[in-house]
């Protein structure tokens, strides 16, 4: 999963893909580098990020998704959205997927239009909202709560009406987390997996990776990030959220080739 983030604000790649030809453009090669779903997001959900109204989210995704729907037919494209408006109008400009870091809470909508639509959805485990998520997180064993939360989540899904199949879950690897959360998590990232929904993993240059290389520049933490998706993917992610889509299939493609037949 390629990010394709429309904002002026978000963490590492904030304002570059404003423009929406220039998006259009970056998402294209996220796609040709490998990635089979493009994630289109329009507000950021950064630590202590403000939240974005529906109306302005939706002027800088729509010419975007519209823009990709024509350029690469045979990408998924993902809404980044945690609004039922949002989620609805992308999918009519041809986005399957809806990506909600609130797990169908910030919006009571949100459930009935990914029902409806029958698009998959990816559901993240989040403390808090992005604006406080950050002020002293603390968990008597993290791994524990956020697999207990993504369970419930998922029976809610399916209790009104979303398809088993089409859920993805996300352990929300920085949001509400500490250094040590973010490492344990990963580290029995296969607790997560055994709840047999396919697992999302965010951690694309997110300041944990800076803390452990010492790696202010997000940027610069490229390295850092295909080390641990590589990890990931050995205990048992299914799709990996990057903004570097060419080492990350290269290093996947040397995993997948190492992993026993029936693993890879
Ligand atoms: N992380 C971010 C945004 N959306 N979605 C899922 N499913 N999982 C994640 O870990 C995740 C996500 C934050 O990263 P980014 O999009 O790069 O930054 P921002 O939110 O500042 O736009």
């Amino acid at each position: 999963m390629g990010v394709l983030n429309v904002t002026p604000d978000s963490f590492s790649d904030a304002g570059r893909w404003l423009d929406p030809a220039a998006a259009v453009a970056h998402g294209m090669e996220l796609h040709r580098e490998g990635a089979a779903i493009l994630d289109v997001g329009g507000e950021s959900t950064r630590p202590g990020a403000d939240p974005v109204g529906a109306e302005e989210e939706l002027r800088r995704v729509a010419p975007v998704l519209e823009g990709l729907r024509a350029a690469v037919p045979g990408a998924t494209l993902s809404i980044d959205t945690m609004k039922a408006a949002v989620a609805r109008a992308a999918l009519a400009r041809g986005a399957g997927y809806v990506n909600d870091v609130s797990a169908l809470r910030g919006d009571a909508a949100m459930a009935e239009v990914v029902a409806e639509a029958g698009c998959g959805c990816c559901l993240m485990h989040m403390r808090g909202e992005p604006r406080t998520m950050q002020d002293d997180p603390r968990y008597e064993d993290v791994v524990d709560e956020v697999r207990r939360f993504l369970e419930e989540r998922a029976a809610f899904a399916v209790a009104r009406g979303v398809a088993p199949e089409r859920i993805h879950l996300d352990p929300g690897i920085g949001f509400g987390k500490t250094l040590e959360h973010n490492l344990e998590l990963l580290r029995r990232l296969d607790e997560v997996a055994a709840l047999g929904f396919p697992v999302v993993v965010g951690l694309s240059r997110k300041s944990f990776l800076g803390r452990l290389t010492g790696r202010e520049d997000p940027a610069q933490r490229v390295a850092a990030t295909v080390a641990a998706n590589v990890l990931a993917y050995e205990r048992g992610a299914a799709v990996l959220r990057v903004h570097d889509v060419a080492p990350t299939v290269d290093a996947l493609r040397v995993a997948a080739a190492t992993l026993p037949a029936d693993e890879a």
